[in-house]
């Protein structure tokens, strides 16, 4: 049995990305697990949030995480502020990771392409040392993850190494787990960039929660490339990424599907996989709805997490300070 942790931030609508490089493949692992499984909201602090938005969109993450099919009775649900923990170790992190390991961080770099670096938060720089603290604190073996996250689950490994020479042993160096098909859903309207459910485009991403119709639209409307053949080629990213989310979506290989389509044209793939799509969200946007008509039930549900949460990370903590002395 290994322990398991991941997270997902509040920062916006969940995508199909985040179902497929990760939600998915956390509910296919959680039974022989044990399983830690975060709604990483001090994360979503990195960017700009309104609040009241952002404490809705924690509940929506609940409400997604348990209607994907986590099963509370394997996992441990639960919200990263509500155990200050992350926050602390991820400061005693601060301490042992270097400005320069952190300034080679793509996504920094690639979230802040626009704004510039000078006006980024400085909690936007640090993300992945709390992304570390996040993982430590659990002292988890394995780190279900999309493609998007290994240089950042590197910097974990990197930091655990080091604290553990420095130190003495304290931290179990975790293992990436990503997925060899649905790791790195693109963009449906700019196949060159990752989905992102911060997207500020509504055309950009499929959302968990949007309505059947709406999905057929969105996927009516996605980019395509010149030429008609149905192949997954590197002068068709636009096409190579709609045949990857039909594939991780129905489980379905991508040779299959490009023979299915063969002299079809890109109208009847966009329609088989709009169904396809609509077919596996349909029922999870179902159950989630139904869940966020009871609120009170969703907290209740992540304050035993945060309580069973908390119990592992004090003991961690307390190790790691005491090891640096502040015992
Ligand atoms: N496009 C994607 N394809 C495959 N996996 C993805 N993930 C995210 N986007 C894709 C995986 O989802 C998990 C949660 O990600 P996150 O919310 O913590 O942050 P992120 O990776 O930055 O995801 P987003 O959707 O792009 O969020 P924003 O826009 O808020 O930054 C991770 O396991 C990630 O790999």
């Amino acid at each position: 049995r290994q322990r398991v942790f991941s997270g997902i931030q509040p920062s916006g609508n969940l995508t199909i990305g985040n179902y497929l490089g990760a939600l998915k493949n956390w509910v296919a692992i959680q039974e022989e697990n044990e399983n830690f499984f975060c709604i990483v909201d001090l994360h979503a602090l990195t960017v700009p949030q309104d609040p009241k938005v952002l404490s809705e969109k924690i509940r929506e993450v609940a409400a997604i995480y348990l209607a994907v099919g986590l099963d509370p009775a394997h996992c441990t649900i639960f919200r990263q502020s509500k155990v200050s923990g992350h926050a602390e170790l991820a400061w005693l992190l601060n301490c042992v990771a270097r400005f320069g390991e952190l300034s080679r961080m793509t996504q920094f770099k690639d979230k802040t392409v626009r704004g510039g670096a000078d006006s980024a938060s400085a909690g936007l720089f640090t993300y992945p040392v709390l992304m570390a603290a996040d993982i430590l604190l659990y002292n988890a073996n394995l780190v279900p993850v999309g493609d998007d996250q290994r240089q950042h689950l590197e910097l974990t490994r990197t930091l655990a190494r080091r604290f553990n020479h420095l130190y003495g042993e304290t931290f179990v160096v975790p293992e990436g787990m990503i997925l060899e098909s649905g790791a790195r859903v693109m963009g449906l309207d700019d196949p060159t960039v990752k989905m992102s459910k911060s997207s500020k485009s509504p055309g950009h991403y499929v959302a968990i929660l949007d309505d059947p119709d709406v999905i057929r639209k969105k996927i009516r409307r996605a980019k395509t490339d010149s030429g008609t053949e149905v192949t997954a080629t590197p002068d068709k990213p636009a096409i190579t990424n709609l045949l990857d989310i039909y594939s991780a979506t129905t489980g379905r290989s991508v040779p299959e599907l490009e023979s299915e389509y063969a002299g079809r044209g890109y109208g009847d793939l966009k329609k088989g996989l709009a169904e396809a799509i609509v077919e596996t969200l349909a029922p999870i946007r179902e159950r989630a709805l139904a869940l966020l008509d009871d609120p009170a039930e969703l907290d209740r549900l992540l304050d035993a997490g945060a309580e069973r949460a908390g119990a592992v990370a004090s003991e961690a903590l307390g190790t790691a300070k005491a090891k640096m002395g502040l015992g």
